[in-house]
């Protein structure tokens, strides 16, 4: 094992990498060094849709391809590198927008199960949500009862899954003018799966060998991730467990209690998360816990799952993805309870060499040595007390081999639209014209969404934490979900204090008025659809154009790794923006394919994606669109005017 200072830019990360090593454990830190990506499939040019192949059609060797050398240069059943190319990436986009609205379909099924009675120990939360979300889809309200506003609603929504025509019902909620323009290109989804199937349809063998028509058809169903399964299951998440609003948490794996029972919650479904967290403050629990010599018990988040309940009731996060197995390495973790995606299958192989239980939840994420307790949404405390009573009698099970890292950090997350909202305006007057007009005057520059995994290709948290402050030192507001917004919490970006410390003056001293930190939590990778319905209504709020596209924001994923990175990159460049990956880049085995998406998209669009693996000249990227698009809308030179009178200031402070 190499330095393990060369793996991670986090402390804490850094000694469980190094106990780990001591302690003989095999980690991801480890694998990516002995296992390299294979070349050609790392590209997009490894095709095995069929049993013909797999065939690897490269890019030519030469810069001439002779006609001969081109018919050649085919797989058996005569697609092309661009076919081939196209077709792996919307395949990526399927398997992400499936991801998303799976969970979104998981969430509306609760959703209308506790509108019925039938989900006994959860009540919605949210009523104004509520209501505001029926008026949005036209349902009756009237003298109507919650609950039954609330079935209307949940039914609705689990017929968006299956609708096989119109289009969704949640695109709605986008600019009238960017509804017209996707309707213009053919892409607005007709039904959440329905996109999803004709993806897996399409890129059969003999079926769509047009990379642009592919392309395409990724996008539309990426709109049916973010504009739909990904946006239904934030709305009804919020109605049904509160809408986030700031709260203090913790995060890194010093948040794990030495003398406490500690589970680890880790997967993205808040439903089961939200039972735990109740269960493990039954006074039944403690005592239980007291009673094998334990001092309480304590919960830690781990990858969205974190987001979510750190986001509602404070919970801790213990870290990103990258450190679950690092968790474990601490010895301290009791069980690490999962639900779905983004789980290694090594934390169950990591937790043999300590005392820790993996339990899996959910009927679709087995592990085969876990423990299986699955999740009754009828019954669901009874799941989350069987869950928290393992860990309780586990805590004595505890070897001497424990050390937790003394590192955390504090965060201010939670930050809703509904939040910003209201921050911004003010209770009586909530708007999004204070940010409006902070961009327009010049304090603001823009706003970058950044979001998105660790690769453990490279460093963990290195680009994402480098990014965002060459962002936020640039003007830039960010604001951030999933493992991105852990990273930054982890390096102490997410308090107000940050704004001093890295923001350019201009950003500082809106977030100092504010009383913001510079980066902004908002939440779970489904979550990124907050981050549309922010940029909508700042396009509503006026001053900044008239579509999402004109808006002066860009998007990034410098860490990314998951097939659901892809579908959000793809819906934020289908809903106008820029967005750049860093890492690696998935079509590189196709010119066309590639050109296709970074050049031409912006025509169709007014979006489109970028390849850059530097997170500084990335970050410079998304700075340049910006000042495209302020210089487009006429406000660049309101910014220098700002930017000479901090000048002039600095000079008088001088003298
Ligand atoms: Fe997974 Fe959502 Fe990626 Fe983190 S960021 S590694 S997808 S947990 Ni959404
Ligand atoms: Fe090869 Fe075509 Fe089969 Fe793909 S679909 S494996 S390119 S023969």
């Amino acid at each position: 094992m190499a330095d393990a200072e060369t793996k991670s830019i986090d402390k804490a990360t850094i000694k469980m990498i190094e106990k780990a090593a001591s302690d003989g454990v095999n980690t991801a830190f480890d694998r990516a060094e002995t296992m390299k990506p294979c070349p050609i499939g790392s590209v997009g040019s490894c095709c095995k849709h069929c049993g013909m192949g797999p065939c690897r059609v490269p890019l030519p060797k030469g810069k001439e391809e002779t006609p001969e050398e081109k018919q050649k240069r085919r797989g058996i059943c005569g697609a092309t590198a661009e076919t081939i190319a196209a077709r792996n990436f919307i395949r990526m986009v399927a398997g992400g927008a499936a991801a998303h609205s799976d969970h979104g379909r998981g969430v509306a099924e609760l959703f209308l199960a506790v509108a019925k009675g039938e989900a006994p120990g959860y009540e919605i939360k949210d009523e104004q949500k509520l209501l505001q979300l029926a008026l949005d889809w036209g349902i009756e309200i009237g003298d109507r009862s919650n609950n039954e506003i609330a079935i209307d609603v949940g039914q609705m929504a689990l017929a968006e899954f299956g609708k096989q025509e119109g289009e969704l019902i949640t695109l709605r909620k986008a600019p009238l003018k960017r509804q017209e323009l996707w309707r213009q290109q053919g892409v607005s989804p007709r039904g959440i799966d329905r996109e999803i199937v004709e993806i897996m349809h399409r890129t059969h063998i003999g079926v769509d060998q047009d990379y642009k028509s592919l392309l395409r058809q990724g996008v539309r169903a990426s709109i049916g991730d973010g504009w739909g399964g990904s946006m239904i299951a934030t709305e009804l998440q919020d109605i049904l467990f509160g809408t986030p609003a700031p709260i203090l948490g913790k995060v890194n794996l010093g948040v794990l209690e030495k003398d406490e029972v500690n589970i680890i919650i880790h997967g993205h479904e808040p439903l089961l998360s939200e039972m735990i967290v109740a269960a493990a403050q039954e006074p039944e629990m403690v005592k239980l816990a007291e009673s094998k010599g334990a001092k309480g018990i304590n919960l830690a988040g781990m990858c969205c799952t974190a987001n979510e309940i750190l986001m509602r009731h404070g919970v801790p996060i213990a870290g990103n993805f990258l450190q679950q197995e690092l968790a474990i390495v601490t010895g301290a973790v009791d069980v690490m309870v999962v639900d779905i995606q983004c789980i290694m299958q090594s934390i169950a192989t990591v937790a043999e060499c300590y005392h820790t239980k993996i339990i899996t939840t959910s009927p679709k994420a087995k592990i085969p040595s876990a423990t299986h307790i699955e999740f009754d949404e009828h019954n669901a405390l009874a799941s989350a007390r069987a869950i928290v009573k393992t860990a309780i009698e586990n805590f004595p099970n505890r070897g001497s081999n424990i050390e937790i890292p003394e590192e955390q950090n504090n965060l201010v997350a939670g930050f809703s639209h509904e939040t910003i909202n209201y921050l911004l305006g003010g209770m009586f007057r909530a708007s999004y014209r204070p940010l409006n007009d902070n961009i327009i005057n010049g304090r603001i520059r823009g706003v970058a969404g950044v979001v998105g995994c660790n690769n453990a290709r490279v460093k963990h948290n290195e680009a994402h934490v480098t990014m965002v402050k060459e962002l936020i030192k640039n003007d830039v507001l960010v604001i951030t979900t999933g493992c991105n917004a852990i990273a930054c919490a982890e390096a102490g970006l997410m308090v107000p204090e940050a704004a001093a410390k890295y923001a350019g003056e201009g950003l500082a001293s809106v977030c100092e008025t504010v009383g913001i930190p510079p980066v902004l939590h908002m939440g779970s990778c489904v979550d990124n659809s907050r981050i549309l319905i922010a940029a909508t209504a700042m396009v509503k709020d006026g001053g900044l154009g008239d579509d999402i596209s004109d808006l002066p924001v860009a998007g990034a994923a410098p860490e990314w790794m998951s097939e659901k990175a892809i579908s959000i990159g793809q819906y934020f460049v289908g809903s106008g923006v820029f967005t750049v990956f860093g890492v690696t880049w998935p079509t590189l085995g196709s010119d066309k394919v590639t050109e296709f998406l970074f050049e031409d998209f912006e025509d169709m669009y007014g979006g489109m994606w970028a390849f850059e693996p530097d997170p500084i000249k990335a970050a410079h990227l998304m700075i340049g669109h910006i000042d495209k698009k302020r210089k487009a809308l006429g406000i660049d030179k309101a910014r220098e005017r700002v930017l000479y009178d901090m000048e002039m200031r600095r000079e008088l402070d001088a003298v």
